[in-house]
């Protein structure tokens, strides 16, 4: 009987020694970590990106529309080149610094300059436009074929970024072109 009772008071010494500050010490932690990581992870995820606050003149599209029909597949057709500035800051430059260029590539043939329109300042989200009028055939080779494509620049003066002038300084030169095929106008035809 002794053995016994020693042997019971000595396991629950164990117990009280060594599993229950055991549970105790993990028990209150798990709910904080529960709760608190996925509102850091988000924290963090949200702070790294940064609100660019500077002019970023873009070409936003290239519009085609028909201006007047001589006939079912053909007539005359408008070729129209969009730049935004989708910056936060106003673009403010002089007056020949920057012109935006609308280019035709037929197939297999070098680019020509079509059309370019000199432009100075854009508020944050003014447009402004370079147009190109032709005649088109979608039935013929030229153009129902082999239709060319167009291309729309934001050409800058070299030495902008030089000038003194930070107003005037794009901050993403990757999205200053932009190219579309003519296939698309002869889909107006149809
Ligand atoms: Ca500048
Ligand atoms: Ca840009």
């Amino acid at each position: 009987m002794k053995k016994l009772t020693f042997l019971t008071i000595f396991l629950g010494l164990i117990f009280a020694l060594f599993l229950l500050p055991c549970v105790y010490a993990e028990t209150p932690l798990q709910p904080k970590d529960q709760l608190k990581s996925p509102i850091d992870d988000k924290a963090k995820q949200i702070k790294p990106i940064p609100i660019k606050k500077c002019p970023d003149p873009a070409v936003q599209r290239i519009d085609f529309s028909i201006v007047s029909r001589t006939s079912q597949f053909s007539g005359k057709v408008r070729i129209t080149g969009v730049v935004k500035n989708i910056g936060m800051e106003s673009y403010i430059s002089g007056p020949n610094q920057q012109e935006v260029f609308l280019y035709e590539g037929p197939m297999g043939g070098t680019s020509k300059l079509v059309a370019r329109k000199k432009f100075q300042n854009l508020n944050p989200g003014q447009e402004v436009t370079v147009t190109y009028e032709r005649q088109w055939d979608a039935s013929s080779p030229s153009e129902g074929e082999f239709p060319p494509s167009y291309k729309v620049i934001i050409v800058y003066d070299p030495d902008i970024s030089l000038d003194g002038n930070p107003k005037n300084d794009d901050c993403n030169m990757n999205n200053n072109q932009k190219e579309r095929s003519g296939t698309e106008i002869n889909a107006l035809f149809r």
